[in-house]
């Protein structure tokens, strides 16, 4: 074989990627991963090659072209969404400009290849727009194709990017002579709030929950930016990885829709606060909101309806808020401090 059999993943050293990679290393999966930064010593050993490079060079991925024959791609590179607002242009070029170079390695990889190439992509409740708390705390749970009116350039980036990924899908070059013969099979999850045991998130406005939790088992005072009812729909990381498999896995014909909500549990700041008193009492949480990362995260919906996932492709998450709490969470973290 002339090139290396893999599937890529970009952004493989960030929070998702950690997941990901320890599930699918179990699952016997040759994977390219791909990050700006060079991948944890704890991961080298689960991949088979690890590319440190920028999903906007050109060159870089001419490269992988050419050494690697791929027939799925998880894309989890991006700049979140408080990062983001810091450097709204940068962003968009990484965002989205990013993907759009990953969707033609997809396109090229197909045509060599003889049949579609997956493309997972790992969108965001940041794409919600709720027009006021009143309409936020009084909505049902909110289905994908209702509020779609972003507030940051991350939410415009991952919306956008799930449009142009459906457009990679059925209608790429659509007045060409001969049309695209397999093209890219792209299927993406909007993520709610992710919480994980052994990464630290950055850069994220859903942030207060994962920092509280590593903040109050570490005996670091922590200071929330948002208020003590501040509510989100949230998800444990080996919930999020899930997802991304059962998505990628579901035979094509099942799905009724390219893109998909998946939920676990809502939360306030304050009830994440009195789990995390209760686990580590030395733990010391003020509130202290920062007006404009409030105003993000106020728009953002408290309920999610992940009805589409569990009907197409039989979503559900193992792990509720009590078992997330005290399976998951509070046991890994007391391991990682040694609290
Ligand atoms: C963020 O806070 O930007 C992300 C997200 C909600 O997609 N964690």
């Amino acid at each position: 074989m002339i090139r290396k059999r893999a599937i890529l993943i970009t952004g493989a050293n960030g929070e998702v990627g950690h997941g990901l990679i320890g599930h699918l290393a179990g699952h016997d999966t040759d994977i390219l991963a791909l990050d700006l930064n060079s991948l944890d010593d704890n991961l080298q050993p689960l991949v088979r090659d690890a590319v440190v490079g920028d999903i906007l060079d050109q060159e870089l991925l001419s490269r992988v072209m050419s050494e690697y024959e791929i027939d799925m791609i998880y894309h989890l590179a991006a700049l979140l969404s408080t990062r983001a607002e810091f450097t709204p242009e940068a962003a968009h070029r990484v965002n989205v400009q990013g993907t759009i170079n990953l969707l033609q390695l997809a396109i090229e990889q197909s045509r060599w290849l003889g049949r579609p190439v997956k493309f997972i992509f790992p969108s965001s409740i940041a794409v919600y727009g709720m027009p006021s708390l009143v309409v936020k705390h009084g909505a049902p749970p909110v289905h994908e194709d209702l509020y779609n009116m972003p507030t940051t350039m991350y939410g415009c980036n991952k919306l956008y990017c799930e449009h142009i990924g459906r457009y990679y899908a059925l209608n790429y070059r659509q007045l060409a002579a001969t049309p695209e013969p397999h093209g890219v099979d792209f299927r993406a999850v909007r993520f709610p709030g992710l919480i994980s045991a052994v990464t630290i998130p950055s850069g994220g406005t859903s942030d207060f929950g994962p920092e509280m939790l590593h903040a109050a088992a570490q005996g670091q005072p922590y200071a929330s930016f948002v208020r003590e009812n501040t509510r989100i729909p949230f998800m444990v990381m080996p919930d999020a990885v899930k997802a991304l498999m059962m998505l990628g896995d579901a035979p094509r014909e099942q799905l009724t829709r390219r893109v998909y909500n998946v939920t676990s549990f809502t939360l306030s700041a304050g009830e994440i606060a009195a789990i995390a008193r209760q686990a580590f009492p030395q733990a010391e949480i003020t509130f202290n909101p920062d007006d404009k990362r409030q105003g993000i995260v106020d728009t953002w919906p408290a309920l999610l309806d992940d009805e589409n996932a569990r009907r197409d492709w039989d979503w559900c998450p193992d792990y509720d808020v009590d078992r997330a709490f005290d399976d998951y969470l509070i046991p890994a973290i007391r391991e990682r401090y040694g609290r």
